[in-house]
């Protein structure tokens, strides 16, 4: 076997929803890691049918396919770190319980995906109570957002304080660590949470309002850091500045929500060429 072909870049397993239009769940995931500089790999939880506007249907993996999916893509030995986005059926989340019970030494980052920001929801009752019951003690950080918060704790979170509230109570359900996040306030805050303390991190609300897949972002971002070996806080801090820049360099693709610009340091979207200056004659 040829060593020097091995790459440098940590490998990161994302097990999630594909999400055709590309903003959300795998493709987000993907995007992210390459973003960090990890190589992406990827189990499929459910395929969803959307565009920029709607979640339409979603069409959950068979548990044996999603658990021999992980299992081959673990059996290379290279995984670093695992990121859990959208589960949609409890046998699925009973499958990545399984794994993340069996693979402790790997960081592990859940998000705790209820819902779709058009309003689908995106696990059965059943999934999200198991999510609540079970899930969250499995992983080494969740990352709920507000809705996920309320949902798992029965609490009114809509401001910072019911935000600390929910992720000490959240802390006390058995999670590990804790990342409530509140892009959706006035400021652009997150709260994490772990046994040794709690801390809000307070950033700006940037623009586009209506965007898409912030959360699968943020915890890939926050995965992909853990794989490159920082600690969980730098790791959210650093996931927090990406998803803000990423937001604030978005770019519509549809009628509907607009994606983040996960390549926003290499690339910056450009109108369409002007090549008229082409077409003139040339001198002489
Ligand atoms: O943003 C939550 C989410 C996660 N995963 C998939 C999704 C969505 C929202 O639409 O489609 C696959």
């Amino acid at each position: 076997m040829n060593h020097q072909l091995s790459t440098p870049w940590p490998v990161v397993l994302s097990i999630a929803g594909f999400d055709p239009s590309s903003g959300a769940g795998i493709a987000a995931d993907l995007k992210t890691f390459a973003a960090h500089g990890c190589y992406g790999v990827a189990a499929v939880t459910a395929l969803t049918i959307q565009n920029t506007q709607c979640v339409s249907a979603l069409h959950p993996t068979e548990p044996a396919v999603l658990k021999d999916t992980i299992a081959a893509l673990l059996a290379d030995g290279r995984v670093k770190a695992i990121k859990v986005g959208m589960l949609a059926s409890r046998a699925n989340a009973e499958v990545v319980n399984e794994i993340l019970e069996s693979n402790p030494a790997l960081p592990s980052v859940l998000d705790t995906v209820f819902r779709s920001s058009s309003g689908k929801d995106l696990a059965d009752p059943d999934c999200q109570e198991y999510v609540r019951e079970k899930l969250i003690k499995r992983a080494y950080v969740i990352t709920p957002n507000l809705f996920e918060a309320s949902a798992m704790t029965g609490l009114r979170v809509e401001n910072q304080e019911a935000m600390k509230m929910a992720a000490r109570k959240l802390v006390e359900m058995g999670a590990r660590a804790v990342v409530v996040t509140g892009g959706h306030l006035d400021k652009a805050i997150d709260v994490i949470c772990d046994d040794t303390g709690l801390e809000a991190f307070i950033g700006d609300r940037v623009k586009p309002e209506n965007t898409h897949g912030t959360g699968c972002t943020f915890s890939s971002a926050i995965a992909a850091n853990l794989a490159l070996g920082r600690q969980l806080r730098d790791a959210v801090v650093l996931a927090k500045a990406y998803v803000t820049e990423a937001i604030r360099k978005a770019y519509s693709v549809g009628p509907g929500r607009v994606p983040l610009n996960h390549f926003y340091r290499m690339i910056q979207p450009s109108r369409p060429a002007d090549h008229s200056a082409d077409l003139t004659e040339p001198a002489g």
